[in-house]
């Protein structure tokens, strides 16, 4: 009887450890897709894995803290992803390349701090009109943003970010369910 349980424990182990094994392998890889996460949490329920944020395609993009971002008509940015170095200061210099009047097609690049409900902060944000759309009272929400631009204009900011990722938005009415983007700072 003893035995039999023995037995039984001892192959679970023999299964769970392997699955393990894979889905460090594949971290390490920085894994393309969420097939390794998948597995891990069904095989190990005893043991969580430490969830870091994972961006698909990142491995895609080159690192650099010298980043033009455009903005136009069609209520898009060009660049969806960013990767820069974490604690050396990043110079991001926005563009709206439309022709639209800045009261129907305005827009700006604010990046959220993590763990920032962005639906939340876009809401506070409508409300913040007189002030290009930078709400103050989520300040503490933000860690960067540029002015509101018109047509033809830009804004050039600088500001170093810690490891992480971070969301960023343009906060004019209604835009920021297509207008948004990730920075992986590494
Ligand atoms: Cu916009």
């Amino acid at each position: 009887m003893w035995e039999h349980i023995y037995f039984n424990i001892n192959m679970k182990k023999l299964f769970v450890l392997p699955a393990v094994a894979l889905a460090l392998s594949f971290a390490a890889c920085g894994g393309s897709e969420n097939k390794s996460t998948t597995t891990t949490t069904e095989t190990t329920s005893s043991s969580e894995t430490v969830e870091t944020e994972t961006v698909p395609g990142i491995e895609n993009v080159e690192v650099s803290n010298n980043i033009t971002v455009e903005s136009n008509d069609q209520m898009k940015f060009d660049k969806e992803l960013l990767r820069v170095k974490a604690g050396e200061a990043v110079t991001l210099t926005l563009k709206n390349v439309g022709t639209l009047p800045k009261e129907s097609m305005g827009h700006n690049l604010i990046v959220l701090k993590p763990g920032v409900d962005v639906a939340t902060f876009a809401g506070e944000a409508t409300a913040a009109a007189d002030n290009d759309y930078i709400p103050k009272t989520s300040l503490s929400s933000i860690a960067a943003h540029t002015k509101l631009l018109g047509p033809g204009e830009e804004d050039k900011i600088t500001f170093t970010l810690d490891k992480g990722v971070y969301t960023f938005i343009c906060s004019f009415p209604g835009h920021y369910g297509v207008m948004q983007g990730k920075i992986v700072a590494e």
